[in-house]
């Protein structure tokens, strides 16, 4: 009795005495949500105008279309037609165009971060999936309720007793829970898919669109992958391998389960050959893959550049752009960098970059501009050029809190020069004397955020210990120090 406490749904479907049966010796044991954003450029869109929502819109890269919101797709529009095509069959279709992702990139590294706030284990899978092992959170909530919450695909009366049911179900309702938040936080409809393991889940999931879930249990999983046809529809199954596998006569799923092991080893390595056998059968032991955040956010631009001018107005642009991708980001960088490529006839140009710790608030972008210009100069030193590409980017990031301590708060009360929020004066007041190095205003030092002082403090200890070369002058204490940098 106390494996099967099931819901009445449940009750409903297992009315037999005998035990259930498992039908492999698979592992169940996790439990992975899919989650795809729904038709997500034209969302994203939608969400900044939401106008948009009455009407059929299209998402337009070059001549293609990338992708249209559901009332688009009623006309027959699919991603990658040519817009000439999908305005033919859609005359009153709105297309905007999709070239700049910044928004999307934006949205996507939003989503992803609330999804974190569920389980560490989130891996990103291009803009708009995220596989989540929720694993420890199922087992947390095991003993309480067993609801399946969404559609269900194939047949559930053939059962396993390992407790995948169970799990799956409670999966299911974090899934909805995941979803509802994001809809509620950013506005955003999406599709889950949950099963046990990452290909499972990621199939399933697009089994009912938009804005639905569906849960996969393991009796399932043959059906789902015979439904699938081509070899190349199986997710990890990319363009070369299907060619290497349709050269070997293997063109459906079916082939691909049928066919001995040993004609896949003559194609493929041994590991890759039970690797894409596994796969047929929906067996997937593959980990979620956490994602960690970027060491550097930057933009560039490969567009000819011959005046100061130029070059200052690309750099606002960029900086423009940039920071709002860093605010979003949550996180404070220490370093501004500037990368160059300067013209060359015969080489193209090679690219090069020179870097320096930001002393400058992000809220006062001019100022941001002038110091961006100022490394421009170090790397072109010449009146008359011509740079081919011109990038501009933070890094070295410390981990302020996004709320309280965002860049907007972090930064608030100054517009040009970093000023610590009160709790950090309070602090550096009572060590600043104890802890300025030596050659560096105290003044300066005292208007630093604690971590800078930190490891300018750090880095003079070093140098005392000799840890720092004496040749190196790119250094955080060097640019404080009030000596000129040799
Ligand atoms: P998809 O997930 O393929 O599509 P989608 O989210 O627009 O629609 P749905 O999931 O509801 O079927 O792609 C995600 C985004 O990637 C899409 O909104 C636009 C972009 N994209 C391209 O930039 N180039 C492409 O060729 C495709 C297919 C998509
Ligand atoms: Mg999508």
């Amino acid at each position: 009795m106390p494996i099967f406490i099931f819901n009445l749904s449940r009750s409903k479907l297992k009315k037999t005495n005998e035990p259930p049966v498992k039908t492999n010796m698979e592992d169940h044991s996790r439990t992975i949500v899919h989650i795809d954003i729904d038709c997500f450029y034209a969302q994203v869109e939608e969400v900044k105008n939401p106008s948009l929502k009455l009407q059929p819109v299209g998402i337009q890269q070059k001549n293609c279309l990338v992708t249209s919101n559901y009332k688009a797709r009623e006309y027959g529009l699919k991603k990658c037609m040519s817009v000439t095509e999908a305005k033919k069959l859609c005359p009153k279709l709105v297309l905007i165009n999709g070239e700049d992702l910044q928004h999307y990139r934006q949205y996507s590294s939003k989503v992803s971060d609330l999804l974190r706030g569920f389980s560490d284990l989130v891996e990103r899978l291009g803009l708009d999936e995220n596989f989540i092992d929720v694993t420890a959170l199922v087992n947390e909530r095991m003993a309480s309720n067993y609801t399946p919450v969404g559609c269900i695909y194939g047949d559930v009366s053939g059962t396993c007793d390992c407790g995948c049911y169970e799990r799956l179900c409670i999966g299911s309702q974090i899934a909805q829970e995941m979803r509802d938040a994001i809809f509620e936080q950013l506005s955003l409809t999406t599709c889950a898919g949950i099963a046990h393991n990452k290909l499972l889940a990621k199939l399933v999931g697009s089994k009912n669109k938009p804005n639905k879930q569906t849960i996969l249990f393991p009796d399932s999983a043959l059906e789902l992958m015979l439904g699938l046809q081509k070899v190349c529809d199986i997710p990890s199954i990319g363009v070369a391998t299907g060619k290497v596998l349709n050269d070997i006569h293997i063109f459906t799923v079916k082939d691909l389960q049928s066919c001995q092991i040993r004609e896949l080893e003559m194609a493929f390595d041994p590991l890759k050959a039970k690797h894409l056998k596994q796969l047929s059968y929906g067996v997937d032991e593959s980990l979620v893959k956490p994602y960690a955040k970027p060491l550097t956010i930057s933009l560039e631009d490969a567009k000819c550049l011959v005046t100061k001018q130029e070059v200052q107005d690309k750099l606002s642009e960029l900086l423009g752009r940039l920071l709002i991708l860093v605010k979003s980001d949550g996180r404070t960088p220490k370093v501004i960098k500037v990368s160059v490529r300067k013209y060359n006839p015969t080489t193209g140009g090679q690219r090069e970059t020179r870097q320096c710790p930001l002393s400058v608030s992000l809220d006062n972008q001019t100022k941001l501009v002038e110091v961006a210009y100022g490394l421009f100069k170090k790397i072109i030193t010449e009146q008359s050029f011509k740079v081919t590409l011109l990038g501009v980017g933070f890094s070295k990031f410390i981990d302020v809190p996004n709320q309280k301590n965002t860049l907007d708060g972090f930064f608030k009360q100054s517009s040009d020069v970093i000023e610590p929020p009160i709790k950090r004066i309070k602090l550096a007041k009572e060590e600043r004397c104890l802890k300025c190095p030596p050659g560096v205003d105290i003044e300066v030092f005292g208007e630093l955020p604690l971590e800078v002082q930190q490891e300018l403090w750090d880095e003079h200890k070093s140098k005392e210990r000799k840890v720092v070369s004496k040749g190196k002058v790119n250094t955080m204490l060097n640019y404080f120090s009030k000596e000129p940098r040799k």
